[in-house]
């Protein structure tokens, strides 16, 4: 698929390349629930390799999920699809406010998520769970200092949750979308623990008073219940 001009993608079918064990599918997922954004959606099994798929390849040569194709504009990387469908679909501004101050603010923490929370929480459980499965085993040190990131972005998210309900004010933002789904991944291990996070507690259960949140990581709370990670 080509992308040809920036100007043609917006059609009002979207096709949503996603798992639902995918943090960062998720977040847009959301966005798209609660924006009342229709999308098809197609399931590549990550654990399966799928990714790597010749046909995926050619859409995704990242050889990751999510992906979005938009009429012929294809788009990964799942903090850019949610501020394109943000900017194309006349959604609210308070989900990514055209104010260059709070939007700045959102782009940090976006940037800040990929580094360290997702580090913390996905990098972690892959080493931990799921690369054992595959016979790949993980240092004692490099698990430690995995989830002393998750630490240390729990205490930074606990803080700046103290003045507000949501990351960024008393509306939701796509932060809160992009970190929610990852940081509820920390049901799936006992190894995490947030008890000394009393704000981030809070806004997590606040995020899961909304049903579309809980819908599409319903893949984590299941696998939380049986503590371990849901089989796809
Ligand atoms: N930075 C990307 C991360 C995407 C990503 O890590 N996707 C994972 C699933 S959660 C994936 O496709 N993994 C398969 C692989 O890398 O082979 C985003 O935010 O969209």
């Amino acid at each position: 698929m080509e992308n040809k001009d920036s100007s043609s993608g917006k059609s009002s079918h979207v096709t949503l390349y996603a798992n639902d064990s995918s943090q960062p599918s998720r977040a847009v997922m959301i966005f798209c629930d609660l924006n009342g954004i229709k999308y098809e959606k197609k399931v590549i099994n990550v654990f399966a390799g799928e990714q790597f798929s010749p046909e995926y390849k050619k859409l995704n040569p990242a050889s990751q999920v999510p992906c979005l194709v938009d009429g012929d504009f294809v788009i990964s990387e799942s903090h850019t699809i949610l501020k394109y469908l943000h900017a194309t679909r006349n959604c609210a501004d308070h989900w990514y406010p055209s104010d260059i101050l709070k939007r700045t603010k959102i782009d940090e923490i976006l940037d800040w998520h990929h580094t360290n929370l997702r580090e913390g929480v996905h990098t972690y459980i892959l080493r931990k769970i799921v690369y054992p499965m595959m016979g790949k085993e993980t240092p004692e040190w490099e698990l430690k200092d995995l989830l002393k990131k998750f630490k240390k972005s729990c205490k930074y998210l606990n803080t700046l949750l103290k003045s507000s309900d949501y990351l960024f004010g008393k509306e939701m933002t796509i932060a809160d979308l992009a970190i929610f789904s990852e940081f509820i991944d920390y049901k799936l291990h006992p190894d995490f623990d947030v008890s000394s996070y009393p704000e981030l507690q809070k806004w997590s259960e606040r995020m899961q008073s909304v049903p579309e949140v809980v819908n599409a990581c319903y893949t984590t709370l299941k696998g939380a219940e049986k503590n371990k990670l849901a089989k796809i």
